[in-house]
């Protein structure tokens, strides 16, 4: 059974949201096709999109896995549905959000999945947690590492993201 490795990144900000990231991590690990191998530290961040809406908690997880990307995106939006995701707008508050960053070093682009992660490149909030696991993984298609992208949107003057805490 052929094992790949992927990034899953994890963002919320309604409810207790620190509690549905343990229930998540824990859900994901239980499953035989799933270990969950490494959390990244666990930060408090800006919202992008609308405004008026509360600060997020991010962070991301390393897996192992013998599923293939369509079917791990599946299991995804299960356990968002299970954590009381309602899809309303665009970028809009929500309890789970669970965004597959990489899988393996695979390029794709369809209407339900872009690998890697189509907007993960110019967010603090998926590169700054991806370096505390692996500041060195490579864009397959941008090719750079996560410390290159990340510095690049630091000399853009945007404001670093305060000190992430373990969970
Ligand atoms: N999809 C395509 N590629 C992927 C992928 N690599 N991983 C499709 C997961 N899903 C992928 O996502 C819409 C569709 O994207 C899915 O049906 C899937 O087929 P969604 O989760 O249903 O809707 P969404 O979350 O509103 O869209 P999206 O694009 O995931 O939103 P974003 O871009 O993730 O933005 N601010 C802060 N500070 N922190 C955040 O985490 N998150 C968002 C959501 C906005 N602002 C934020 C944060
Ligand atoms: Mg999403």
């Amino acid at each position: 059974m052929g094992m790949s490795h992927a990034y899953i990144a994890l963002g919320g900000n309604l409810g207790d949201v620190l509690t549905t990231f343990v229930k998540a991590r824990k859900e994901l690990h239980a499953l035989p096709s799933i270990r969950v191998s490494a959390s990244s530290l666990l930060y408090c961040t800006a919202p992008l999109g609308p405004d008026g809406q509360a600060d997020y908690l991010n962070t991301v997880v390393a897996i192992e896995t013998s599923m293939t990307p369509l079917a791990l995106l599946e299991i995804l939006q299960g356990i968002e549905n299970r954590a009381g995701r309602v899809r309303a707008e665009r970028w809009g508050p929500r309890t789970l959000d669970l965004d597959i960053i990489s899988f393996n070093d695979m390029q794709l682009e369809s209407d339900v999945l872009t690998l890697p992660h189509a907007h993960m490149h110019r967010r603090q909030f998926v590169l700054r947690p991806l370096c505390d696991l692996d500041a060195n993984w490579q864009h397959p298609r941008l090719r750079k590492s996560a410390r290159a992208l990340l510095n690049e949107i630091l000399q853009g003057n945007e404001k670093p993201l305060a000190e992430g805490d373990a969970w």
